[in-house]
């Protein structure tokens, strides 16, 4: 028999985020309402690279990109939002209310006021404040593998970088319910310090997410244009059909971009999770750092160390 519900996600902050998509599954709730309230989780704390407390692009502004997939295929996305508290929301009303499935900048924030989200100041957290004005300093453009692990989740305790080097973060969700039932989110600031207009993977439907019912779900993080490259979540189902488990379906699109990047894979990071129809779940990265969390019953949301390759 499957396992199921079975709720994971991306990196430590998918621990409270399960935590949220568990309390829908459990009492028999659709996946894709699980996905969609596990994330906002994430989207509503200071974190460091999801929702509006995240770290700015190289102009200081705050730009949120965001996907969601349901068991039927209905996708939705919003990309280069500013100003919205919850992408993956709005991301949602384009996939219910619009024959569409992308809506980015300014369309998407005009759409989402439209249906009532509130316009949020626009203005950097404490922390993102801190963090570009370092920045700023040295103005460099380099990615830092697994950023998301040396930041603390809690923005109590502001971490400065020696190096003057930022990255990004992501929460990528990816659940299937008591009717086994498949859906996924993903939802980021996109890279720090990106370059204005820059959209990575996460927004992009078969990239950053992707939802097959017949087959599994998959949902990636870390270096967006290489996950773009290889059609990273949709590979990983395509993978996951021809009958690999999720952990080795994982692992051959990292071995992809691996092969493409060649001596340039070290500097980068990229890891997909994965569950399939069985509710067998798995996880795999370029390099040691990655984590995503696990959750299948009451007392079971619980972290698995991505295995690497490098
Ligand atoms: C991006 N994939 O914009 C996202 C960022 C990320 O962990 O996942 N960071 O490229």
């Amino acid at each position: 028999a499957a396992r199921k519900p079975i709720v994971i996600s991306t990196w430590q902050t998918g621990i409270a985020a399960n935590a949220a998509a568990w309390n829908v599954l459990r009492n028999g709730g659709r996946a894709l309402d699980a996905v969609e309230q596990g994330v906002m989780v994430t989207e509503a704390s200071q974190n460091c690279c999801v929702g509006l407390g995240a770290n700015p692009d190289r102009d200081g502004f705050v730009t949120l990109d965001s996907c969601i997939m349901d068991e039927h295929a209905n996708c939705g996305s919003v990309a280069f939002l500013e100003r919205i508290k919850h992408p993956v929301s709005v991301a949602r009303r384009v996939m219910e209310k619009t024959p569409h499935v992308m809506l980015v900048g300014s369309g998407a924030q005009q759409f989402a006021v439209e249906q009532g989200f509130p316009l949020e100041p626009q203005q950097l957290s404490a922390e993102a404040e801190r963090n570009y004005k370092e920045w700023l300093r040295k103005g460099e453009y380099k990615p830092v593998i697994n950023i998301e692990n040396t930041k603390s989740q809690t923005s109590s305790a502001p971490k400065r970088f020696d190096n003057g080097e930022w990255n990004h973060d992501t929460i990528g969700m990816v659940a299937m319910d008591a009717a086994g039932n498949l859906s996924g989110s993903c939802t980021t600031s996109g890279q720090g310090f990106k370059m204005r207009g820059r959209l990575g993977d996460s927004p992009i439907i078969g990239a950053g997410l992707f939802v097959d019912n017949e087959v599994g779900a998959a949902t990636a993080t870390g270096q967006g244009e290489d996950v773009i490259r290889i059609c990273g979540s949709h590979l990983v189902v395509e993978l996951m059909r021809q009958g690999l488990s999720p952990e080795a379906a994982c692992k051959k699109a990292v071995e992809r971009i691996i092969r493409i990047k060649g001596s340039k894979a070290k500097e980068i990071q990229v890891g997909f999770i994965a569950i399939n129809k069985q509710g067998q779940y798995g996880g795999y990265c370029i390099q040691k750092g990655f984590d995503f969390a696990v959750c299948y019953a009451d007392d079971k949301n619980f972290l698995v160390d991505g295995k690497y390759l490098l």
